[in-house]
């Protein structure tokens, strides 16, 4: 597949859930802007047949390669970015969630949901906008998982697909720095994720990063109940230039734990 058809597929099945992130694009374009992604975004149950090494291969059949892997002790993930030999084209950031590291009642609650995905799910890059794998879950185990790992409980709820998209604010033209981004969204309503601050990162550390909370959608649970939870949010990166002239093309441990709060329930 080429990733403008997958980038193309994976925006439409965003926008779905994500009715903000088109109307920021559309925001962005009434400035006169065009509006370019710095990277997308996808979580994952590790162990099982849609575990990031399963996954890797379809990235691989479109050109992207691994150069970074991270690992958030607290919320019991790794993950790993990838990159095109094509700059223009996004990044991709990929976490799995390492389920055995939970409490033994969220480790049964998921391995019921893991044993529902066919061994041989992924066979070509749609994979990544095939949402649930498996049956509605009941609003209780919802919170059991919410309770212990919010990662857990949007997984479990919204399965694979593009947590989030992200603007690259480099490539905006007159909005040249993330605060005027945020004083913008922030202007219109849009409510921004404050964990750690609005901006995670500095010039300092060659990338700054904000993000909106997810938006929020209706969802009935297996048990018939009605609630609304997170969906998926848009992100706004800003990258600096390095002591070597080059520009740092990487995440950062520190901003990623905040911008993975941008969907939590609390
Ligand atoms: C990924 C959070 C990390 C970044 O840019 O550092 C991230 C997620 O929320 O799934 O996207
Ligand atoms: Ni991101």
């Amino acid at each position: 597949m080429q990733p403008s058809t997958f980038f193309d597929s994976l925006w439409q099945s965003y926008v779905k859930v994500t009715p903000q992130a088109d109307r920021i694009q559309t925001l962005f374009k009434s400035h006169g802007e065009e509006v370019l992604n710095d990277h997308v975004a996808f979580r994952t149950f590790a162990n099982s047949p849609i575990a990031l090494a399963k996954l890797e291969p379809q990235l691989e059949s479109m050109g992207y390669k691994a150069y970074g892997a991270f690992r958030f002790e607290n919320k019991h993930l790794v993950a790993r970015c990838y990159k095109h030999s094509d700059s223009s084209l996004p990044k991709i950031f990929l976490s799995e969630l390492l389920v055995e590291e939970l409490p033994e009642n969220c480790q049964h609650i998921i391995q019921g949901l893991i044993k529902q995905i066919p061994k041989d799910a992924v066979q070509t890059p749609e994979i990544f906008w095939s949402g649930r794998l498996w049956e509605t879950i009941t609003l209780k185990d919802y919170d059991t998982l919410a309770e212990h790992s919010e990662y857990a409980a949007w997984l479990a709820t919204m399965g694979l697909q593009a947590n989030h998209f992200t603007v690259s604010i480099n490539k905006l033209d007159t909005f040249t720095s993330i605060e005027e981004v945020n004083q913008l969204l922030q202007n219109e309503g849009y409510v921004l994720n404050q964990v750690g601050g609005l901006v995670k990162g500095s010039p300092e550390l060659f990338l700054e990063q904000s993000s909106t909370m997810a938006d929020k959608i209706n969802y009935t649970f297996a048990d018939g109940e009605e609630k609304t939870i997170p969906s998926c949010f848009y992100e706004f990166a800003r990258r600096h230039v390095q002591p070597d002239g080059t520009l740092f093309d990487s995440f950062i441990e520190g901003n990623a734990d905040k911008i993975f709060d941008s969907t939590n329930t609390k």
